[in-house]
């Protein structure tokens, strides 16, 4: 006991540790490969943790027991102070970790409880942790089972990519509709993780707390669902009104995978104050704000979340308001780190999800952060891709070119009218004046004559009301 109790104060305070586990299937290439484990470290790094090891193995398939082969487990095994092998009994403290996500807790990695020792002969090891692993972060969507087994054989909690991100998503999420995607995605995730009933064995040793917690069945989890199902939908309602509202104006969508540069950009091109960060998945709500400085009639930026690799579908999938400002768009700024080899694969993905949610709008290629490029880089880019802007968000003067750009593409599609109204009808004027740009003003025997510029749209929407 009291040796663990030395190793928790002598944790207390430290930065908790991480190792990754990716298996390089055969039809991965190398330079896929590693930038897909680079990105998970990020991710774990962004999660709070520090991804000291990463355990690799090259197979056909992932082992169906436990992800990777039995020589490879045995190592994890001794990194982690765990038996490597999947032969024992499952921890307990790992399934009140699990419950705790269930039921929305924060999913904080556990150490080797003080109270569990004595009465599980069976646990994976004695001292707990050798290294200090507090985490395994699996670079492969994996089974409840398979999950499970390599908890047995390491004694440290397991998540693999899509159970990352959904904790990243639960931790950045700040707005009530962001809250309750998130929610629901936890629990689509976290319900067929949880052990269905305890063993004949837990049973007779009589359930803690924790252990009851785990008797939230599947009803329970479905019920909780329908619940925020139906609370997401009132709240979505309301974002669809607002919207409409904005219908007529000129929308520009940034969009792009995560971390990016899209918050910096919406900044430097509305003023306003979003948040930038070195995360990824910084961003999970939308924002809409003017064009700066404001052009006539108003163009709107949305700044929106960010993509990547595997996005898990139930993520995707409730995330709906964030990608219906990308659908609604008249121009999309697809935003891509320049600076990052790996941009390219990171560009295929953002294509592929605008795809599958028929965003059809016009796209301009941003090739962000070109302030940590070389010369020589810049050029290759400027041929490789002729059709993109090389900019920094960093550099004010990229920064009014992007904008001015913006604001000559809504201009190009502007014509002008000549329009008649009553003298009776000075508010309609007002409204002209407000929304469109008014180019000259009569005043004849038959009404007053102004000449207006701006989108078919507006223009036809003034005429009818
Ligand atoms: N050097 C440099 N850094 C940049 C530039 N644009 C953004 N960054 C940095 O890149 C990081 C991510 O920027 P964000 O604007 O938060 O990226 P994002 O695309 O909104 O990311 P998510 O919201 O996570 O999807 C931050 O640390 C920014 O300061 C740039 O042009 N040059
Ligand atoms: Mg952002």
């Amino acid at each position: 006991m009291l040796e663990v109790n030395d190793r928790d104060e002598r944790d207390a305070g430290r930065r908790k540790r991480a190792a990754i586990v990716a298996v390089w299937l055969p039809d991965v290439s190398e330079v896929d490969f590693e930038a897909s484990v680079r990105e998970l470290q990020r991710l774990v790094h962004t999660l709070g943790y520090d991804p000291e090891h990463v355990i690799t193995q090259r197979r056909d398939a992932l082992s169906a027991a436990a992800v990777i082969g039995e020589g490879k487990l045995k190592e994890l095994g001794d990194l982690t102070g765990g038996t490597g092998h999947t032969g024992t009994t499952a921890p307990k403290r790992l399934d009140k970790a699990r419950a705790k996500r269930a039921q929305g807790e924060e999913a904080h990695v556990p150490q080797k409880p003080k109270d569990d020792l004595e009465d599980d002969a069976e646990d994976v090891s004695e001292d707990g942790p050798k290294h200090g692993i507090d985490l395994i972060a699996v670079d492969h969507d994996i089974s409840p089972s398979q999950a499970r087994n390599l908890e047995r054989a390491t004694g440290v909690a397991v998540l693999d990519r899509t159970g990352v991100i959904v904790e990243i998503f639960h931790r950045h999420a700040k707005s009530r509709e962001a809250k309750l995607q998130v929610e629901m995605a936890r629990l689509r995730y976290v319900a067929p993780r949880l052990r269905e009933s305890p063993t004949g064995k837990e049973r007779q040793r009589g359930r803690g707390a924790g252990e009851a917690a785990l008797e939230l069945d599947r009803r329970k989890i479905r019920d909780r669902i329908k619940e925020l199902e139906e609370e997401l939908e009132h709240v979505q309602r309301k974002q669809a009104q607002r919207r409409e509202l904005r219908r007529d104006a000129r929308r520009v969508a940034l969009v792009g995978y995560t971390n990016a540069g899209k918050s910096s950009l919406m900044r430097a091109l509305t003023g306003s104050e979003v948040l930038v960060e070195d995360k990824l998945f910084a961003t999970l709500d939308t924002t809409v704000r003017a064009l700066q400085p404001e052009t006539k009639p108003r163009i709107l930026v949305s700044d929106t979340v960010g993509f990547i690799k595997k996005l898990p579908h139930d993520l995707v999938a409730s995330f709906r308001s964030t990608l219906d400002e990308a659908r609604e768009a008249s121009l999309l700024l697809h935003v891509v780190d320049a600076s990052d080899d790996g941009f390219p694969a990171q560009q295929a993905v953002t294509r592929g999800v605008l795809e599958e949610l028929g965003v059809d709008a016009p796209e301009w290629l941003v090739l962000n952060k070109i302030d940590r490029v070389d010369a020589e880089e810049r050029a290759r880019l400027g041929r490789l891709y002729p059709e993109a802007r090389l900019l920094s968000a960093r550099d004010a003067r990229d920064v009014a070119a992007l904008r001015d750009a913006i604001a000559a593409f809504f201009e190009d599609a502007f014509i002008e009218r000549e329009v008649r109204l009553g003298y009776d009808e000075q508010a309609k004027v007002a409204r002209y004046h407000e929304e469109l740009r008014v180019l000259g003003q009569r005043y004849e025997e038959d009404g007053i004559y102004l000449t207006v510029r701006g989108d078919q749209q507006t223009l036809e929407s003034l005429a009818k009301g």
